[in-house]
């Protein structure tokens, strides 16, 4: 009786989390953590401080009857907790009186949309509830980060493992959190983009874009045109062995994104950066002779032959694999920085492009210099520049484009956070924690509503990124502070709040051996 009146003023009352701060900061790590302990912050939470759950020899993990979807996320779940809880957390697809975790789909708040969730946590379990599996696969990332950091050991670590009691109800602000990946510049196996896939995860990241060929590398097989990555691939920034993904290389990284509701958007970047095209296959130059192959890191010297027909039929080839073996609805055409094709010629190669990218079902986007051309209003800019002055996007957004905004001050993992950092480049900006994490993805682009900002992407450009290590020391903290932008509600954006929970993130990343940067500004 008493239990469930709670639960009903519970479910009448939302707190914004911003102010969490102190709370957040005087726990001990090791304790029981907050409720609000979560990165991205959740958009909702109640605290209910006579609640708490649990996990013992007894759980068991419980999902929606007849979902498989649902029972995959279970086993996700389970296949994170069972190492260093030891229990044997069974996974069995219905509900029954006993203590669990429980992930249902359906009846769940309104407000959660087709990738939010509410997680309900009392003595006897936890209940997650969505409108869809990828909700579920939210809800579970914020269960983890509920219970103790060193959850996420692979070997059995002593207990009590205790999630707080309350109420979240959680869903995101913009439709695309994402991260990209250049593994052109230099090439990352498939075991590396998985070990990233699986850290931008618990970050309710949901895209993941490839930068799939530039001068320095072509990264995918195109049937028809082997040199591409025989020759093609074969270096890297530095001249060092470079490599490529297979068709099944490539699926097998998409089918793995997606078990993680993560959308692989590829990137073939053109009519610029594409020397290393241009050098595996001569009838692509307009001189007909084919350049060496680079591997510096200068910009803007390549270009396909506009003028000849070859270059569209290659397009072609190449647009239409990758439409075949991408899902999803976007794929990117570049378009950045094509210094050497003169502007009219750029106009007149995108608008011949362009159609190709519909012709096999898909959407374009590429680099903000797109709507130089005559892109329809599905094509999405990515806007990469400096500052928050572009008049060229504030036309697009009143045009009805919808933008993503990368903003190379703010949101390139490949700045330096401060002079001394060994690696990255300073171009843009020297980006520390503040930051990437002071601004606001709704206000940002002068004369651009929110409501034509599609969502924020964090690019990781790999000139001086050489592996993983490399790979989590840029990223690590500053896309959680991106996602952040990205998934919470404005209302809860707050500094101090932000780098106390931050601080607790520290402590998930040691013991999963990411190799983040310990930025000063955060209290570790
Ligand atoms: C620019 C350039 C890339 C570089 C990157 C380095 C874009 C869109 N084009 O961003 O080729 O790798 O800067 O920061």
């Amino acid at each position: 009786m008493r239990i469930s009146r709670i639960l009903v003023a519970m479910t009448v009352l939302t707190v914004v989390t911003s102010g969490m701060s102190s709370l957040a900061a005087a726990e001990d790590l090791a304790a029981t953590k907050s409720l609000s302990d979560v990165v991205p912050v959740p958009a909702s939470v109640v605290p209910d401080a006579r609640q708490a759950f649990q996990l013992s020899w007894r759980t068991v993990i419980f999902t929606q009857a007849g979902s498989a979807e649902a029972a995959r996320v279970g086993r996700q779940l389970a296949d994170v907790l069972r190492p260093s809880t030891g229990f044997p957390l069974p996974v069995v697809p219905s509900v029954s009186a006993h203590s669990g975790i429980a992930l249902l789909l359906g009846h769940a708040d309104p407000r959660v949309g087709q990738e939010g969730y509410q997680l309900t946590v009392n003595r006897s379990g936890v209940v997650i509830r969505a409108n869809a599996p990828a909700g579920l696969f939210a809800g579970i990332q914020t269960l983890r980060q509920l219970l103790p950091a060193k959850v996420e050991n692979k070997h059995r670590q002593s207990g009590p493992w205790t999630v707080p009691g309350g109420r979240i109800v959680d869903f995101p602000r913009f439709a695309v959190r994402g991260a990209m990946l250049d593994v052109a510049r230099h090439f990352f196996s498939v075991a590396e983009v998985k070990r990233y896939i699986d850290q931008l995860a618990q970050y309710k990241i949901n895209q993941l874009h490839l930068h799939l060929a530039d001068d320095q590398g072509w990264r995918i097989e195109i049937p028809g045109w082997p040199r591409l990555t025989s020759y093609g691939g074969s270096t890297e920034v530095d001249g060092t062995p470079g490599g490529f993904y297979t068709a099944r290389d490539y699926s097998e990284l998409v089918a793995y994104a997606r078990s993680k509701y993560i959308t692989v958007v590829p990137e073939i970047d053109m009519p610029g950066h594409t020397n290393a095209a241009l050098a595996s296959y001569a009838e692509l130059n307009c001189n007909g002779v084919a350049p060496p192959l680079y591997t510096g890191t200068d910009v803007g010297f390549s270009s396909f032959c506009v003028d000849k027909e070859i270059t569209y039929k290659f397009v072609d080839d190449v647009i239409r694999e990758l439409a075949r073996l991408t899902p999803g609805e976007y794929l990117h055409i570049g378009g950045d920085e094509a210094h050497s094709t003169p502007p009219a010629d750029y106009v007149r190669f995108m608008d011949r492009v362009l159609p190709i990218v519909a012709k096999y079902g898909k959407k374009a986007t590429g680099w903000h210099e797109i709507t130089k051309a005559n892109p329809s209003t599905t094509t999405v800019p990515q806007y990469w520049g400096v500052g928050a002055e572009d008049a060229g996007m504030a036309a697009a957004a009143a045009k009805g484009h919808q933008i993503l905004l990368s903003p190379a001050d703010r949101s390139y993992l490949d700045m330096k956070y401060t002079p001394d950092t060994p690696l990255g480049q300073d171009w843009a900006s020297l980006i520390e924690v503040d930051r990437a994490y002071g601004w606001d993805p709704g206000k940002f682009l002068a004369n651009v509503p929110e409501s034509a900002i599609r969502g924020v992407e964090g690019p990781l450009w790999t000139e001086t990124i050489t592996d993983s290590a490399d790979i989590e020391f840029m990223a690590f903290p500053r896309l959680p502070a991106l996602a952040e932008l990205g998934w919470s509600p404005a209302a809860t954006h707050s500094w101090p709040s932000f780098r106390s929970r931050l601080a607790h993130q520290g402590a998930r990343w040691t013991v999963q051996g990411v190799n983040f940067y310990r930025s000063p500004q955060i209290p570790w």
